[in-house]
């Protein structure tokens, strides 16, 4: 549980609800692709921060979507076109609950998050930002969180700057207060980091940036997953997720923003779909969330994005929360037993991240061997390559952990660790 939601139940002075059964068993047997063997060992998937793996009703809508309402939407009046206009509006819907937003029209679908944040530095960004004006991020951020905010600071005359992060990978709250000037009009944090998984305190920070006169856009690529979002409780401006995080296909993302900063905002991408009329003297452009969604979209994607929320609220995201809650804690204690891991990114508030490394062999000879024993896990920078400089390493092994791992899927990780450590150690 998070910080937040044990807060929040304190408040209410009492206990928090205990979260709903979980059954991991049951889980599992919804994701068709963890039932096979990769170079003959069962495949032990530990990559889910770079993508998680789709359950059976995720496919389903897809193939639904190609097989039954193959057509484009919100322009015929044919009934596969309503058909998939109907799918694609309900998982608007579906975003709009997930994330808590007080309309559907807050709601504008992106690739993912690189678009969403990209499309606010484009549109916002461009608009709104003049020379000497700041940019404020952390140390922590991937880099869809970082260059888009230079692209724009390059356009604009902006300057980017940069709250650090501590030894143990947290963002401390007067680091941040101490870089909010008169001059900072935005602040783009992560919820979630995918390199050190640490939990941001994000409320705090969206005060203080209001109290300072800035607007907030969250990266919510790994927070949206594992600990889930209220926007209108944090109060955020903006907040960007990636579907295919969240259990869903690729290509398909939403980007939520408060309805009158997106009235106030021009389009990011002109086209089809985004227009009220067209001359060539002047075009007149659709309402939110319309304006934002020029051309043809990825339907099947978005539709198939909403399967992947209705299949999550059914689980119960708390559930899942605390399931990966208790699988970090025995994840650490496993790594920490193995001579010569060092896990990097040790901060109080994390989700089931583990980046490590060894002293005696790289990260990349760490992933190729554990994946010869099944072990499916992502060495390098994570497009994170300001975390690596923090810390003065090229690189880290990570493991990322899904609703659908276990404590075996760790033992099977920890075994592999030892034969890395007796080839090399
Ligand atoms: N922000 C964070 C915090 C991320 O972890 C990622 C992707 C992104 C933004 C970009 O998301 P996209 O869906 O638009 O690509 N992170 C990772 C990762 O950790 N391994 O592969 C992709």
């Amino acid at each position: 549980m998070t910080p937040a939601l044990r807060q929040a139940a304190a408040a209410a002075g009492a206990e928090p609800a205990a979260p709903p059964a979980f059954d991991v068993e049951r889980v599992r047997r919804d994701f068709p692709a963890l039932d096979q063997t990769v170079h003959g060992k069962p495949l032990v998937y530990l990559d889910s921060a770079a993508t998680a793996l789709k359950p059976q009703a995720v496919i389903d809508a897809v193939t639904g979507v190609y097989s039954r309402d193959c057509a484009n939407i919100h322009r015929a009046v044919h009934l596969l076109s309503q058909r998939a206009t109907a799918g694609y509006e309900r998982a608007r819907e579906a975003v709009r609950r997930f994330v808590n937003a007080g309309s559907a029209d807050e709601i504008i679908f992106t690739r993912g998050t690189t678009e969403g944040i990209n499309l606010v530095a484009q549109s916002w960004g461009r608009a709104n930002l003049r020379e000497g004006d700041e940019v404020l991020i952390t140390g922590l951020e991937h880099h869809s969180n970082i260059v888009p905010w230079q692209l724009v600071c390059g356009q604009t005359g902006a300057h980017l700057v940069v709250a650090p992060i501590t030894d143990d990978g947290e963002v401390r709250l007067e680091d941040v207060k101490a870089r909010l000037t008169d001059r900072t009009k935005i602040v783009a944090v992560a919820q979630v980091s995918n390199a050190l998984g640490t939990v941001l305190p994000l409320r705090p920070i969206i005060d203080a940036a209001h109290d300072a006169g800035a607007l907030v856009l969250v990266d919510g690529a790994q927070g949206a997953p594992h600990v889930g979002v209220d926007v209108q409780a944090l109060g955020c401006d903006f907040y960007a997720l990636s579907g295919h995080k969240l259990y869903g296909p690729t290509g398909a993302g939403a980007l939520f923003g408060k309805r009158a900063l997106l009235e106030e905002m021009p389009p990011y991408q002109g086209g089809g779909d985004m227009i009220l009329s067209v001359t060539f003297e002047e075009t007149l452009y659709a309402e939110v969330p319309h304006k934002f969604e020029a051309g043809t979209p990825n339907i099947a994607g978005v539709i198939g994005m909403g399967a992947a929320i209705e299949y999550l609220e059914a689980l119960g995201v708390q559930a899942a929360e605390a399931h990966e809650a208790a699988l970090l804690a025995y994840g650490t204690e496993v790594l920490e037993a193995i001579p010569g891991v060092r896990i990097v990114g040790k901060a109080r508030d994390k989700v089931a991240v583990l980046s490590f490394v060894m002293d005696a062999a790289h990260p990349h000879d760490i992933g190729t061997i554990v994946d010869a024993e099944g072990v499916a896990i992502r060495t390098g920078h994570h497009c994170a390559q300001p975390v690596m400089e923090r810390y003065c390493i090229a690189a880290t092994a990570r493991a990322s952990l899904g609703l659908y791992n276990t404590r075996e899927d760790i033992d099977a990780l920890g075994r592999a660790l030892t034969r890395v450590q007796e080839m090399f150690g």
